[in-house]
Order: C-alpha cells, then sequence, then structure tokens
C-alpha cells in the first residue's frame, strides 16, 4: 500500500492493535469482559447502579494497561506519522481504544473517540483530568475536590456520545486514504466512518486477522496480525 507524498492518511484503530501487547479485546473476551458483561460495566445505568463494580472494573483495566508495552503495529503507525507529518503534515489516528499504547509507542497527533483509562473527571465539572489511581474501596470512591460530587472515569460508555465527533469528521473529509485497524466494526459511529470515506471514493484499507462486520465497505483487506502487516505496508 504505496502512499504518495500527497496523500493525506486518517487511520481508525480499535481493541485488536493491542491485543499483541497482552490487553484484551471486546469480542475475544467472548462478550464477557473480564467476566462482566458490558451493560453491568461500560453504561450509564451500569453506572448509576454500581459506580463502585465500575471503578474496580475501570481500576483492573489500569493496571493492565499500565503492565502493557506498545507492540510493533504501534511503533510503525508512529513513525509514519513521523514520516508523513515531515513531509507534509498528512497524519491523522483515531483510535477506540482508551489505552496508552499509541502515546507510549510515539503517536501525536491522536484522538481518542472513545475517552482515555488515564482520565477521570468529575460527574458535574466534567473537566477531565490526569488520573493513574486505583479506586477500588467501595467505601471511599473518589469525589470532586470542588463541588464534592462523583468523580467518574473518562470514557464514553455506550449510550454516549463520542469526543470531538466535529474533529473527526473534518479529519475524515481531508483524508485521501482510511486505514483501519484491529476493529470487529460492530460499534457505531466508528464503524460508520468507511462508509462515509467510500462515498468520497478514496481509498479505504482494512488490516486485521479476519474480516470486520463492514468487510464490503473497504477496498482492500489485507487480513494478517497489526504486528506483521503494518511494518512493511509503508515500507
Ligand atoms: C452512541 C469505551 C448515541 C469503553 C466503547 C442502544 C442504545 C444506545 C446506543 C446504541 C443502541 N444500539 C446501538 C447503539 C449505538 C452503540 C452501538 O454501536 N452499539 C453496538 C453494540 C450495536 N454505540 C454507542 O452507544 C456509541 N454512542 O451511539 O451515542 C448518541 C447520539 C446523540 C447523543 C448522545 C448519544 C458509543 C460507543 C462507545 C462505547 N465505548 N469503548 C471502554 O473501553 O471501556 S466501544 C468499544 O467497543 C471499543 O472502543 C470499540 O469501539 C468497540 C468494539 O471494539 P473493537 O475495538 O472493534 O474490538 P473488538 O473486540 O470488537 O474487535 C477486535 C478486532 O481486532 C477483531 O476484529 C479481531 O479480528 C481484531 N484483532 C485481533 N487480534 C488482532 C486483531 N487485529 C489486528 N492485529 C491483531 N493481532
Ligand atoms: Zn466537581
Amino acid at each position: 500500500m504505496l502512499l504518495t507524498p500527497h496523500d493525506r492518511l486518517f487511520v481508525l484503530t480499535g481493541a485488536g492493535i493491542s491485543a499483541e501487547s497482552g490487553l484484551a479485546t471486546f469480542r475475544g473476551s467472548g462478550g464477557l469482559w473480564d467476566g462482566h458483561r458490558v451493560e453491568e460495566v461500560a453504561t450509564p445505568e451500569a453506572w448509576e447502579i454500581n459506580p463502585a463494580l465500575v471503578w474496580r472494573f475501570y481500576s483492573q483495566r489500569r493496571r493492565d494497561a499500565l503492565d502493557a508495552r506498545p507492540n510493533a503495529a504501534h511503533f510503525a503507525l508512529a513513525q509514519i506519522e513521523q514520516r508523513l507529518m515531515q513531509e507534509s503534515g498528512n497524519f491523522y489516528l483515531c483510535t477506540q481504544n482508551v489505552d496508552d499504547l499509541h502515546e507510549r509507542a510515539g503517536s501525536h497527533r491522536l484522538h481518542h473517540m472513545h475517552g482515555s483509562l488515564f482520565e477521570s473527571r468529575c460527574v458535574r465539572c466534567e473537566q477531565p483530568f490526569p488520573d493513574r489511581a486505583f479506586h477500588e474501596d467501595a467505601d471511599c470512591l473518589p469525589r470532586c475536590g470542588i463541588c464534592g460530587s462523583h468523580v467518574r472515569p473518562h470514557i464514553v460508555w455506550f449510550g454516549e456520545m463520542p469526543l470531538d465527533m466535529d474533529a473527526i469528521y473534518r479529519e475524515l473529509n481531508l483524508a485521501t486514504v482510511l486505514l483501519v485497524v484491529g476493529t470487529s466494526g460492530s460499534v457505531y459511529p466508528a464503524a460508520g466512518l468507511v462508509h462515509l470515506a467510500r462515498a468520497r471514493n478514496i481509498r479505504t484499507v482494512y488490516v486485521g486477522p479476519e474480516e470486520p462486520q463492514n468487510a464490503d465497505a473497504f477496498s482492500e483487506i489485507v487480513l494478517g496480525p497489526a504486528t506483521q502487516v503494518l511494518p512493511s505496508l509503508f515500507s
């Protein structure tokens, strides 16, 4: 998949790019997520019913992410960003993932559309702030220092609007190539981005070991693990 210097690359990644770093994917864990159903831990309703369970779940995911290391696929994307940004500033990475492996691999032009594991926010003040703590004591859940309200993970749950969709659509409208890596294409609006790209007749490439649910929208599908495919994709 040769890129010309005039190409503007929009990359969308999902849980599959972190799979080889040892982080569980949503589908891979058979619909259960560290033993929990998604509805129990990743919805506003779950938070209302049992904030302690939600904080236990995200604290464990913080632990897992801290123990994980970026893999060759994360580094390959950081290298192509460096190359494209030097030549033409034509690179944008939108991730559905909440781990920080893209940052730790050196990616800069990066947007976490579903939030970040290592940020929290007051449910009232709503200003996200860095938070790497584990909140696992049900009797001592984090409270806002300003207004005293509950502090929640800065994560986009099911039924909530992904972050800065305007920026995503703006960048996608400028792209000449959409590369999608490691996502089942099962959750919208992320899974719908390829359809928007297709409507603009730009190149759409999927990389992963199996076809995604939205496979028919891609102009090219390169089957294989991201750590094997990505490094050679731009050589
Ligand atoms: C919204 C953060 C509307 C959480 C996530 C009923 C009620 C409410 C909403 C809905 C509803 N019905 C439908 C919806 C919409 C819903 C949706 O799409 N549901 C699906 C289930 C049908 N979407 C939403 O709710 C979104 N919001 O619609 O808001 C709205 C409108 C106006 C105003 C307000 C609101 C918000 C969705 C975001 C939810 N949060 N993540 C957290 O992480 O804790 S979603 C989460 O699942 C991921 O972020 C990702 O987006 C999604 C799917 O995960 P994937 O990344 O694709 O991972 P998966 O395991 O599925 O696949 C892994 C892939 O990797 C596989 O294909 C595999 O082959 C591949 N792979 C494996 N190994 C490798 C590999 N690839 C490469 N290399 C390897 N080595
Ligand atoms: Zn507050």
